[in-house]
């Protein structure tokens, strides 16, 4: 796998021939107990959803087959932006890793904790050989906020905030418009953003990080 080659990866529903519904369908029955009209939700401990999502799994391959078969799912985010929850997000790039623990490790730092779960910035290198899937549960035409890309930023290390503009500038913006039943793959570390949406409905994404690193010590990934 190059780093070059994960820029970014899209891949239609085609993805799931003559099964995309019923993928979609079972990871819509395991958010099925799940509040309704949430920016984000922070997935965790549900069984069905870490089987579909699992390296083995039809979403799962595409992360094993880019790192090592060792990848597993390590963070799961449900987003939605409707009306209620119309957000925009600014240039950034993704730096934390969801934990069980706060163990202080060398490397390891600074900590947060989001939505009650334990978050740390890891070396920069893990985040580096880490993939992102986005698996869309909604139509995104332009004008439902597609997740806007700068490719090839992932391979400028860690992006101080000053750079953050002239980077994007550099490397150009791309719109990651999709159907229902798309997965977009990329980098974990490359700069991404959203605007709000102009006819806002739904835009369901199920973002999940990969990763086939174990942490060190007894510091351990959250899983799904
Ligand atoms: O879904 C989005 O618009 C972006 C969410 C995201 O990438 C993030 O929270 O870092």
């Amino acid at each position: 796998m190059s780093r070059d080659q994960l820029t970014i990866e899209h891949h239609g529903a085609a993805l799931f021939p003559g099964a995309a519904l019923s993928i979609l369908e079972a990871l819509e029955a395991a958010f099925a107990s799940l509040p309704a009209d949430q920016a984000g939700l922070r997935l965790h401990g549900i069984a069905d959803l870490a089987r579909l999502l699992d390296a083995a799994g039809p979403v799962g391959r595409l992360a094993a087959e880019r790192q090592r078969p060792a990848a597993r799912p390590v963070r799961a985010i449900l987003f939605d932006k409707s009306a209620a929850t119309n957000w925009a997000l600014r240039w950034h790039q993704d730096r934390t890793i969801a934990v069980r623990k706060r163990i202080d490790t060398p490397g390891f730092g600074p900590w947060s904790v989001k939505a009650g779960v334990k978050h740390v910035e890891p070396p920069f290198a893990l985040l580096e050989r880490m993939l992102t899937l986005r698996i869309h549960l909604d139509a995104v035409p332009a004008d439902n906020a597609p997740l806007l890309v700068a490719p090839g930023s992932h391979l400028f290390g860690r992006i101080p905030e000053c750079d953050i503009a002239a980077r994007v500038a550099v490397c150009g913006t791309f719109a990651c418009t999709a159907d229902r039943g798309d997965v977009w793959v990329y980098a974990t570390p490359i700069l991404h953003a959203s605007a709000r949406a102009a006819r806002p409905g739904h835009r369901r994404v199920l973002q999940v990080d990969y990763a086939a690193d174990d942490l060190p010590g007894d510091l351990a990934w959250l899983g799904v």
